[in-house]
């Protein structure tokens, strides 16, 4: 068996992201553009020192579906390093990068247009046979299928449209493992971006309805194929989904972290070594990551300005996104300082103060409400005095709607 081939596979580095951070006199360029930049940079040098042959990336190159100039300047500038040292880079496209209407560019689609010599854009699913002096290597793109969500839009529920378009990403599968074949003596590897079920999303994607509402598909599906390893992105969090189980199905997860939730996640791509039916792999932590901080403080006693600032004091905060979580007693929380607060704080680069109440309030609990409760929930209301005449028709009108999110599985059974 001829030498592994070695692969830089990275993802998600939503150049564009602006939360916290500010512009930076210096260059003039947004400070988390700069955080971005770095962390990518980092990790394109790691990847070259790792000896690498090819680099392949799983998609969400840029936060924004149009990007701005300068972020694409930035990513093109960032990733020219692997071109220099001769490494073909194959970009396939997430769904921030998908164009919002049909003919429009892909963000990235500017280096197909040039033809940029090294670089394969792969905005639909395809299969590629890369050359590169220690021996060839066969992708098979599954970018994100935004078209086959569209596509199945008015027809059905939620979870039946769902359904229909995992089944296209199915096809889709089934399509690139009959392309691929028998690939004889070279790796192949499968390089998508989509949700897998079972995986863990970051913090900041658990707020997000998308992933509620998108296709997924089971580790065991990517792993049917003529694949040595599967390469994933669009969850920012590196996680191994295929346990023991061969090809390994890897989400190498974001360049960066976008969210303070995120605080605690190492950020970096994964290095993998494949050769036909055998792939190893590790994740390198590009640890130039700027650093965040979600620090919860007890403002309590004679002077709680005093006791916040005692603890902060214990820190350096040079350059650290920081969120501040001031625990007061109810109704005490003008007690505390916050000029002087933010003065111990100055050197961080972006502060943000939440106020949490440490006796309980009495507002009102808020109540989640399982799809199988709805129906028994919205009659019980209906049977209000002034409404009790109208539930008939009202409970109607509903059933259409009840019936849809009766179909949606009640939460404690999702998987992500
Ligand atoms: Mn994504």
């Amino acid at each position: 068996m001829s030498d592994p081939l070695r692969i830089m596979h990275f993802a998600d580095t939503h150049f564009g992201v602006e939360n916290y951070g500010k512009l930076d006199i210096a260059t003039g360029i947004h400070s988390r553009l700069l955080d971005f930049r770095r962390s990518l940079g980092r990790a394109v040098e790691l990847a070259l020192q790792a000896g690498i042959d090819y680099a392949l990336f799983a998609g969400d190159a840029f936060h924004l579906q149009a990007p701005r100039p300068t972020e694409q300047r930035e990513f093109a500038d960032a990733l020219r390093p692997l071109l220099e040292a001769g490494v073909p880079i194959v970009l396939v496209t997430g769904n921030h990068d998908m164009p919002t209407a049909r003919g429009r560019a892909a963000s990235v689609d500017i280096y197909r247009a040039l033809r940029v010599p090294g670089v394969t854009v792969a905005d639909a699913p395809a299969v590629y046979t890369l050359q590169c002096p220690r021996g060839p290597l066969k992708v098979a793109a599954l970018p994100y299928m935004s078209s086959s969500l569209a596509h199945a839009d008015d027809v059905g529920t939620i979870r039946q449209r769902q359904h229909a378009a995992a089944a296209l990403y199915r096809k889709a599968l089934g399509n690139l493992a009959v392309e691929v074949g028998d690939p004889k003596e070279c790796p192949v590897v499968l390089v998508g971006h989509l949700l897998v079920e079972g995986a863990t999303l970051s913090p900041w994607q658990h707020g997000s309805s998308t992933h509620y509402l998108e296709p997924t598909l089971t580790v065991n599906e990517l792993q049917q194929g003529p694949w040595d390893y599967v390469a994933l992105g669009h969850l920012h969090r590196y996680q191994v989904l295929s346990l023991g189980s061969a090809p390994p199905v890897v989400y190498c997860g974001s360049v960066d972290r976008i969210d303070i939730a995120e605080a605690g996640e190492s950020r970096g791509f994964v290095l993998a070594e494949v050769s036909r039916g055998r792939a190893i792999h590790r994740f390198v932590d590009v640890d130039v990551c700027r650093p965040m901080c979600q620090l919860e403080i007890k403002a309590v006693g004679d002077n709680p300005t005093k006791a916040v600032l005692d603890e902060l004091v214990t820190r350096d905060w040079n350059g650290v996104i920081v969120r501040l979580i001031l625990a007061c007693e109810h109704g005490r929380r003008g007690v505390v300082d916050e000029a002087r607060v933010r003065s111990a704080l100055a050197s961080a680069q972006d502060i943000s103060i939440v106020y949490q109440s440490l006796t309980p309030e009495t507002t009102t609990d808020m109540v989640t409400i399982k799809p199988s409760d709805v129906r028994a929930q919205l009659e019980s209301y209906l049977s209000r005095p002034d409404l009790r005449s109208r539930k008939q028709v009202l409970l109607q009108t509903a059933e259409p709607l009840l019936q849809q999110v009766m179909a949606e599985p009640d939460e404690k059974e999702m998987t992500q």
